[in-house]
C-alpha cells in the first residue's frame, strides 16, 4: 500500500516534454546543454532521441 502511494506521488512529479523544431535548428544542442554534455560535436539526429533528466531530485 505504501509503495503504491509513493509511486503515485512520484508520478505527480514526472513530466514528459516533446521537443519539435525545424531541421538543424539546435534542438539537440539545447538538450545536450541541459544534460551537461559537450555541445561542440553535434551531428544531425536520425529519428528521435529520448532522454531522462533528473532535476532537483
Ligand atoms: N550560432 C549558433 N549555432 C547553433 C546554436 N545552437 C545550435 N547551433 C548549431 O546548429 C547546428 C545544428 O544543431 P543541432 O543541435 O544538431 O540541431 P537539431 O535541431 O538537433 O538538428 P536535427 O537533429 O538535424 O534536426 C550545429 O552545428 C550547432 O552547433 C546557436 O544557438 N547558435
Ligand atoms: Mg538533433
Amino acid at each position: 500500500m505504501l509503495s503504491i502511494l509513493r509511486k503515485a506521488r512520484l508520478k505527480d512529479k514526472e513530466m514528459r516534454i516533446l521537443m519539435l523544431g525545424l531541421d538543424n535548428s539546435g534542438k539537440t544542442s539545447i538538450v545536450k546543454n541541459i544534460m551537461g554534455e559537450d555541445i561542440n560535436e553535434v551531428s544531425p539526429t536520425l529519428g528521435f532521441i529520448i532522454k531522462t533528466i533528473d532535476y532537483d531530485g
